[in-house]
């Protein structure tokens, strides 16, 4: 720390994830009572003009066109990493040797061995890490685990998560860093299915600990894109082949004896963002869309399912922001993301999710992608 009230921060990337890191960055101390004030201090990308430009839209003091400069810089004490998946291990194990915190776009990294080196650099080093899981701070999907821990639906007998977006649905949509596998590790799976894994695992309390999966890539070759921002692209005429699954589903048994399925993909037309959780118990049921991201829903007794706003100020994170009824978006997890490391930084606790929870997660994925190449035959998340 510089000194008792600020922080640095560097930021690697600047594309979507980073304009909502940034964002984030930006509101934290402005809603939240925070032990230390992050100072927006440096932002890293290749294209100098555009990562000044970036800078210059998002609030970043500096720029460096490299990141190696960017973690050895003496005015960054924590690093955020919003780059694409196959550079996650290489930057956050650098940020990490440097003394660095630092918090890690999801999925943890693109394989295994990537993400097992990272949680070894987080075990041997001083700084902090988290992976950041989001939709673990929409308070929506806090509240869920609140009640499954207040025991108020009783023993968890199913888990229903799906995560259905549609913006690859066109097959005339460029082939972006998110459909290869060099630059993802995954598809469809890694990229949402990852946030339902954790979801679940989160919101129960239980692990995914063995699937029956079954993956598939119904556009096989796409243009090759020219640009691309958010999660839109422009392409040439010029072709490449999909790497990746657009689809996986996969079944699962969790380690409290609940059943489980997952769907994850980016081809149910009409859902934008439909990141949904139905967790049914023995006194009770909870279900979550983020499409309606300030409703859970809740059964009790056998009754019908209830609609809880979650925009009291009791309710999770909600009490810093508007008056009830007004409700909170997308962004509002990223900034809870934040306030929740800023203050393990700031008090020396072990942020959540860890590297170690990435491990956990990326595991699961690696047993879906072995399960699907099995013919879906069930295989257990290994340890
Ligand atoms: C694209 O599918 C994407 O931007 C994911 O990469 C994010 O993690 C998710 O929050 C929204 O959708």
């Amino acid at each position: 720390m510089s000194d008792r009230t600020t922080i640095g921060v560097g930021m690697v990337g600047y594309a979507f994830m980073g304009r909502v890191h940034s964002q984030a960055w930006r509101s934290v101390g402005a809603f939240f009572d925070l032990p230390v004030a992050p100072r927006m201090a440096v932002l890293s990308g290749r294209s100098k003009e555009r990562t000044e430009a970036a800078a210059a839209q998002l609030g970043w003091a500096d720029i460096e066109t490299d990141w190696r400069e960017l973690v050895k810089r003496d005015d960054v004490q924590i690093v955020d990493i919003c780059t694409p998946g196959d550079s996650h291990a290489e930057i956050a194990i650098a940020a990490l040797q440097a003394g660095k915190h630092v918090i890690c776009e999801k999925p943890l990294a693109n394989t295994v061995a990537e993400a097992e080196a990272m949680v070894a650099a987080a075990a041997a080093a001083t700084g902090k890490s988290m992976v950041a899981f989001n939709y673990r701070r929409v308070p929506a999907i806090a509240l869920a685990r609140r009640y499954v821990e207040e025991g108020r639906i009783g023993e968890i007998r199913h888990v229903r998560a799906q995560y259905l977006q549609d913006w690859i649905v066109d097959p005339e949509f460029p082939l972006v860093w998110r459909l290869q596998k060099d630059k993802a590790g995954s598809g469809a799976l890694g990229d949402i299915g990852a946030h339902i894994v954790d979801a679940a695992q989160f919101v129960t309390g239980q692990n995914v600990v063995g699937v029956s999966a079954l993956t598939e890539t119904f556009i096989k070759e796409r243009p090759l894109a020219t640009e691309s921002a958010g999660l839109g692209a422009t392409g040439s005429s010029a072709r490449g082949e999909v790497t990746v699954d657009d689809a996986a589903l996969f079944i699962g048994r969790m380690s409290g004896g609940a059943v489980a399925s997952f769907e994850a993909t980016r081809f149910a037309n009409g859902r934008k963002n439909a990141m949904r959780l139905e967790i049914n118990g023995s006194l009770g049921s909870l279900a979550f869309d983020f499409e309606a991201m300030n409703e859970l829903w809740f059964s009790a007794n056998g009754g019908g399912f209830e609609r809880i706003l979650v925009t009291e100020p009791d309710h999770p994170y909600v009490g810093a922001w508007w008056p009830p009824g007004h409700g909170l978006g997308y962004e509002h997890t990223f900034t809870h993301e934040i306030k929740d490391f800023l203050e393990a930084v700031a008090t020396g606790a072990d942020p959540s999710p860890s590297f170690a929870d990435g491990l956990r997660v990326q595991r699961v994925l690696e047993a879906v992608e072995r399960s699907a190449a099995d013919g879906s035959r069930y295989t257990n998340v290994e340890d």
